[in-house]
């Protein structure tokens, strides 16, 4: 019998979802567009993957899929609201039928007993801001997201008590060209992704310092994509370079986030590599400020990374997984002067090439808790693939529920070792996009039946990881036979 300790009374078990991959609606009630309704548009045109026209139709399915959440046990389901549903220009004149459709999803979460956990910005910026100022790439963004942040905070501040301002910021960074829909011109500019950076702090800490003053009780976090990085070697070379991964791509993050600072060594090095951003006088203090209300960290994990000393001329790079989930096809991350990824062999990959690696939550949820002492919330953790639709209704899908349970033990772990952690919320609650292989690779415990080229009915089916989880939270994670 695969048994764990319980954990902790008042601990929650839910799901997550963001609005661009999951509601579809795209033009619907007064929306408009936003940068991912764009980019996915392009990604479709290009690769023929689905686009957000209907992803997979919650806004249409909501009652059902809180349901379908409400029968597996939820406590907590973690949702973005998009921007330009309820701000259909990102600032000035609200859209009352977006607005009622989040009162609506809200008030149907409560009455099922389901704590709300809201994500202000999960990649969809309103077109209309990127179409006026490049989005991120101005500082205009900062007084518009602490609009739009006071907005929702008044509107639903009375029935949400947990905010997340920002959805994996260090990966819109890193991804800035993909992530943001901005001009050639600044995707060009090196100097453009740091200077984004310093703007979503500036807006973060805003954000949560509306949290704070709107929202009674209110509870302020941010949820950022999260790997250990780990030394290929025990070279000092390596573990150097490990050392200075976890600080380019975690902590620079976090300790914006939990001491309103940035971290000296990556300062140093955005110097030296002429990536430097400006800081106004005031700034420092508006992310102090910040910091005094950063309630939680959300942390993101679906895989460990593994670095080396890095190969001398090779230029800059991102990770690039592979597409096609078949394995290998990888492109490891590179940053001059600091670290280049590498395949760790210790660790299995996933058909999409991510190693699985349950240990590595543990050991991110204790380093983070150690350093920084504040409680976490998982907002992400999940396997993706290719699931079958059997012609008796069934899926099934084995391999994520191995993939989940040996994650809860490393948090149950992770907990007995002092951290305070108190939400687990998988990707995903259901069937989404993802956000580079369509519809075709799959996270849900509710499988939705559509593919890229066909939207058919969405109607919704249960995996046999629904019935598992089900039984898990049943339990509070004691039983995860
Ligand atoms: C995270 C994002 C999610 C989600 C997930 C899975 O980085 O916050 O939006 O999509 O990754 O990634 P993918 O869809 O690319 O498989």
């Amino acid at each position: 019998m695969q048994e764990v300790k319980a954990f902790p009374k008042g601990f929650m078990w839910g799901a997550a979802t963001s609005a661009y991959q999951c509601e579809g609606a795209a033009l619907e009630d007064g929306k408009k567009e936003n940068q991912q309704d764009v980019i996915n548009r392009q990604i479709h045109d290009e690769y023929g993957y689905a686009d957000c026209s209907v992803a997979t139709d919650h806004y249409h399915h909501y009652k059902e899929d809180v349901a379908l959440m409400a029968e597996m046990g939820f406590t907590s389901y973690r949702f973005s609201i998009n921007w330009s549903r309820v701000l259909p220009d990102g600032v000035g004149e609200p859209n009352p039928k977006g607005v009622e459709f989040y009162h609506n999803l809200i008030d149907e979460l409560k009455a099922h007993g389901i704590e709300p956990i809201v994500t202000m910005w999960h990649y969809d910026l309103p077109m209309a801001l990127v179409n006026k100022y490049d989005g991120w790439g101005s500082r205009q963004i900062v007084d518009d997201f602490e609009y739009y942040a006071r907005f929702i905070c008044k509107e639903y501040g009375s029935k949400v008590k947990y905010w997340l301002t920002i959805n994996e910021q260090s990966i819109v960074v890193n991804y800035i060209d993909r992530k943001n829909l901005i001009t050639k011109e600044d995707q060009f500019n090196p100097k453009f992704r740091y200077q984004a950076n310093h703007y979503m702090n500036l807006a973060h800490a805003k954000a949560a310092i509306a949290v704070h003053e709107l929202v009674p009780g209110g509870q302020c976090g941010a949820a950022l994509d999260m790997a250990p990085y780990y030394p290929a070697s025990s070279s000092p070379e390596d573990v150097l370079a490990a050392k200075n991964a976890s600080n380019f791509k975690n902590y620079f993050y976090m300790d914006a986030y939990f001491k309103g600072t940035y971290t000296p060594s990556v300062m140093a090095y955005l110097k030296r590599q002429g990536l430097d951003f400006v800081i106004e006088d005031g700034d420092m203090d508006i992310m102090k400020k910040g910091a005094e209300c950063f309630d939680f960290l959300g942390i993101n994990y679906y895989q460990s990374a593994c670095v080396k000393s890095p190969t001398p001329g090779l230029a800059r790079r991102s990770k690039q997984n592979n597409k096609i989930g078949k394995g290998g096809h990888v492109t490891y991350e590179v940053q001059p002067d600091l670290f280049e990824g590498c395949k760790n062999e210790y660790l299995k990959d996933t058909d999409f090439s991510m190693p699985i690696d349950p240990m590595g939550l543990r050991y991110v949820l204790e380093d983070i808790y150690d350093r920084y002492h504040k409680p976490m919330m998982i907002c992400e953790n999940g396997f993706g693939a290719y699931d079958k639709l059997e012609e008796d209704g069934s899926i099934h899908d084995p391999y994520r529920i191995e993939y989940i349970r040996a994650h809860i033990k490393a948090m149950r772990e992770a907990i007995e070792n002092g951290v305070e952690l108190i939400a687990y919320n998988p990707w995903s609650a259901f069937d989404l996009l993802s956000t580079s292989n369509g519809i075709a690779k799959r996270y849900g415990f509710v499988y939705v039946d559509r593919t890229d080229d066909d939207v058919k009915e969405c109607k919704r089916y249960k995996k046999d990881s629904f019935y598992w989880y089900k039984n898990v939270i049943a339990t509070n994670g004691k039983n995860l036979e």
